[in-house]
Parts: structure tokens; sequence; C-alpha cells
């Protein structure tokens, strides 16, 4: 079914789209993509090429496809971490479907700078085959930072791309993502001046996605939104670091997120630093809005090294570590898996049985000394509907903090949700997803506590 977005947002984008400038870039449609020959085999041809749609990324069925990844830290300096084992644990512990190999290009040790260039290829490239053999996808990361400016170092990237997309481009698994982070006074318009020549390279050999970089550290995606390259399989990416990035940029990325497909190939539970104190409040925040609009996420970092951004504890063996040696990020990432495991379940079980109405609780967290719990409900309808009403009575007390997709009032232990007018015609079987609230209580709320009743 199709994704139904929060009426409030809709208004919103829709003014906002039209005060929009087009965009003034030339028109380089992608050519098809050529198999290369030494391409790597390839258990990971299972896995499904992503594309994008106008402000998705999609599977191969056209279904929105949402991108869980883990970065590593810098190749160069933290290479131990490319092993099975530690593939093992993203992908059966964590349930993560990405890894990114982040390969700067400038700091100490850098791909154009210092670093040892075979070596660091060498690394990548056994990230690569661990992606491929796990089928997972790969996101290669030009980690431009301290560099600011990708243009600084397009002779290196164009060479650097060619290598790659002639070599890997054709495996469905592999995502190319051309500058990490531009900063400093480094302009949309240098980005698109960097993008314009990197991407018809790649594109010679790969029409996989292509995740481009916005000034101001990955964080002005207003301005891809203003101005969009004209290739198809393009996303736009957008980094926050919880503890330092609010709801200003929540709100940035609010306005935009139905405008172009939008990526966070990069996000830390800790400050910007990637050191300093951990705000998971923040941070669910983050996961609940990216959550509604299917919008991919890849964690920094994957590492031991002594900062708050690392999933392992500092002195970890990387190439032998369990569970137990997680850091309070890495126990963070872990629980967002149960989470989502516990909701997958309900929505398999939700799926067995017949009751009309499904009711979810997809996160929780503490706020004020309340207890705020996130709830999403389904509805399948046993007969035509032209409007539909469910009403949910809590064992306690609720309010109403945020909801979308539905009308919503609360009272006393009871709320009620009305249909919108552009949900309300439900036919025989159908199923409605994404219709989601926010409720306040003192205690935790136990869902199959929630009574739910469809009329
Ligand atoms: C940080 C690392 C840190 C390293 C530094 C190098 O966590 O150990 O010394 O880079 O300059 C980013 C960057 C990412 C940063 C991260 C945290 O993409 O390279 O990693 N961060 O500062 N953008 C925002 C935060």
């Amino acid at each position: 079914m199709k994704k139904i977005i929060p009426f409030k947002f809709i208004v919103f984008g829709f003014a906002f789209a039209c005060i929009l400038a087009g965009c003034a870039h030339q028109n380089n449609a992608p050519t098809q993509a050529t198999k290369s020959s030494d391409q790597v085999v390839k258990k990971e041809e299972g896995l499904s090429r992503l594309s994008t749609t106008k402000n998705r990324i999609v599977d191969e069925s056209g279904n929105p496809y949402i991108i869980k990844g883990i970065s590593t830290h810098g190749l160069g300096w933290f290479p131990e971490i490319l092993n099975q084992n530690s593939f093992d644990h993203f992908k059966n512990d964590f349930k993560l479907n990405t890894v990114r190999l982040a390969l700067y290009t400038a700091e100490n040790g850098g791909y154009c700078t210092d670093g040892n260039k075979k070596q660091l290829e060498q690394t990548l490239e056994k990230g690569i085959k661990l992606c491929q053999e796990n089928e997972m996808y790969c996101v290669i990361d030009w980690h431009i930072l301290s560099d600011q400016n990708p243009l600084d170092h397009l002779s290196e990237s164009k060479e650097f791309f060619e290598k790659i997309a002639k070599q890997y481009g054709s495996s469905p698994n592999i995502i190319f993502e051309i500058c990490n982070e531009p900063n400093g006074n480094t302009t949309w318009q240098d980005v698109c001046d960097y993008a314009n020549q990197i991407i018809p390279i790649i594109r010679k050999y790969s029409n996989n996605l292509i995740l481009v970089g916005t000034p101001n550290w990955s964080q002005d995606i207003d301005q891809a939104a203003q101005a969009p390259l004209d290739y198809e399989n393009i996303a736009y990416t957008l980094h926050f670091y919880a503890a330092t990035h609010k709801e200003d940029l929540r709100a940035k990325y609010k306005a935009v997120v139905d405008q172009i497909p939008i990526v966070v190939s990069e996000f830390g539970i800790c400050d910007a630093s990637g050191n300093g104190t951990i705000d998971e409040e923040s941070a669910n925040a983050w996961i609940r809005l990216l959550d509604q609009y299917d919008t991919g996420r890849i964690l920094w970092n994957a590492s031991n090294k002594e900062e708050a951004s690392s999933i392992l504890k500092p002195g970890t063996d990387m190439a032998n570590w369990t569970l137990d040696d997680l850091s309070a990020s890495g126990k963070w990432l872990l629980l967002q898996n149960k989470e989502h495991n516990q909701d997958q379940k309900q929505e398999e079980k939700a799926d067995k049985t017949n009751d009309p109405v499904t009711v979810l609780k997809v996160n929780e967290w503490e706020k004020d000394e309340k207890q705020e719990t996130q709830i999403s409900i389904q509805i399948t309808a046993s007969q035509d509907l032209s409007t539909w009403t469910v009403d949910l009575e809590f064992d306690q007390p609720v309010q109403i903090t945020d909801h979308w997709n539905c009308n919503a009032q609360a009272s006393k232990n009871q709320i009620q949700l009305t249909s919108m007018d552009y949900n309300a015609n439900l036919k025989k079987d159908q199923t409605l997803k994404d219709i989601g609230l926010i409720v306040k209580t003192n205690r935790k709320i136990d869902s199959s506590q929630i009574k739910a009743h469809l009329k």
C-alpha cells in the first residue's frame, strides 16, 4: 500500500514546494550500466538493487527500503574490525543490512594525503567482499572532512570511482557515497560541480544508488531540495549527532523529506565531536521521525576507539568481540534491533490473527518524569468502510502528545481515533498501516493491556 504521510507534513511540504526554484543543472541521463568482467562472486545476488523514487529509497518491488547500517571508523586506523565475526554480529545480532566503509581522504594517513593507498584499497576490498559474502549493502564512503571541499581532490576522486565502479559497480549491493561532509565555505554549487563530474564516471559502469553529501557537514539538505541533481538514483545525505543536533535539524528534515530522497548515511547518539554525552532521548526522537518516513540510517562507528560514538569498549579485541564488549552506543544500537524485532513479531502475529485492529508499541522513553509511548495502529477492514473509528482503552489515564494519519481525542483512560478524509475509505480485507500516535502516561504501557475496538 502507498505510504501515507501525516497530513500536517503534506500541507507543509506542499507549501514549501511551491516556493522552490527549479533546478539549473545539465541533464545527464544515466547511461546503461555495463557488466564488468572482473565482477566479484557474489552471494549477494539475492539482494535487491536499490533505487529512488521522488522521495524514497525502494527495492526492486518498489517497496520502501530502510537502510540500517553501521559505519566503520577510518579504514586506515581501524581495519581490524573487518572480519567475519564482526559481520556475524552486524547481521545476526544487530539485524543490520548495510556496512559503510569510511575512506578518509585527507586526515592523517588519508587516501589523498600521506596514506598508504595500496593498503587502504586492500582494506576497502576486504570490506566489500565481506559485505558481498554476507549479503549486505556496502557504502563506499569517500570520506572528505578536513579537506572541506570535494573539488580539492577531484582528480583523485575521479580515478578512485572509475576504478571502484568498474570493478564492483555491477554488484547490486554497492552504494556509492561520493563526498561525506562538505563543510567550511563549500557551497551546494561546488558539490554539484563535483557531482556532475563524478556521477557520469560511476554511471559508465553502474546505475546503483549514489549518495551525495550536502553543505555544512551534510546538514543543508534544504539546498539540495532547492536544486537537486539531474540524475536518477541519487539520494542526498543528512548527518546528525543526537546530543548536538535536535529540533532545528529535525524541522529542516521534515520540511524536505517528501521532496527528495534522503539517507542518514552517518549519525551518532553522542555529540558532534564523536564523543561527549550520549543523548538517548534525542536519538530516539530522531529514530521515531526517520521511521515515519522510511529513512535509512547508518551509525558511526564500529571500532574500539576511546570515544562515545564507538560501539565497542576501548581495548576490545576487534578480531573477536562479543556483545559483552559493547559500549553504551553499541548497547543502544542493539536495543534498536530488539524493539524492531518485537514489532516484527507482533506484526507477524497480527497478520495471522483476524483482529480488525492491531496495536503495536513501537518505542517508549521517559520525559519529564512521565512515560511516553509511540503506538502504531493497523486496521484490517472485514467489509467495505467509508469511515472508521477506533476506540482505545488503556489501564491508566492517558494524554496525546502527537498523532498522524488520524484524528485523535483523549478522555481519561480512552482515546478515540477517527479517519482522515484521505484514508476513510477501506475496501474489504484492505489493511491500513501507518496510523500512529505518541501518548503520555504515568506508568509504562504494556501493549497487550490496550483494548481496541473498531466501529
Ligand atoms: C571523527 C572520529 C574521530 C576522529 C575524527 C577525525 O570519531 O575519532 O579523530 O573524526 O577528524 C563527522 C565525520 C566523522 C567524525 C564524526 C565525529 O564524518 O569523520 O569522526 N563526525 O566527529 N561528522 C560529524 C561528526
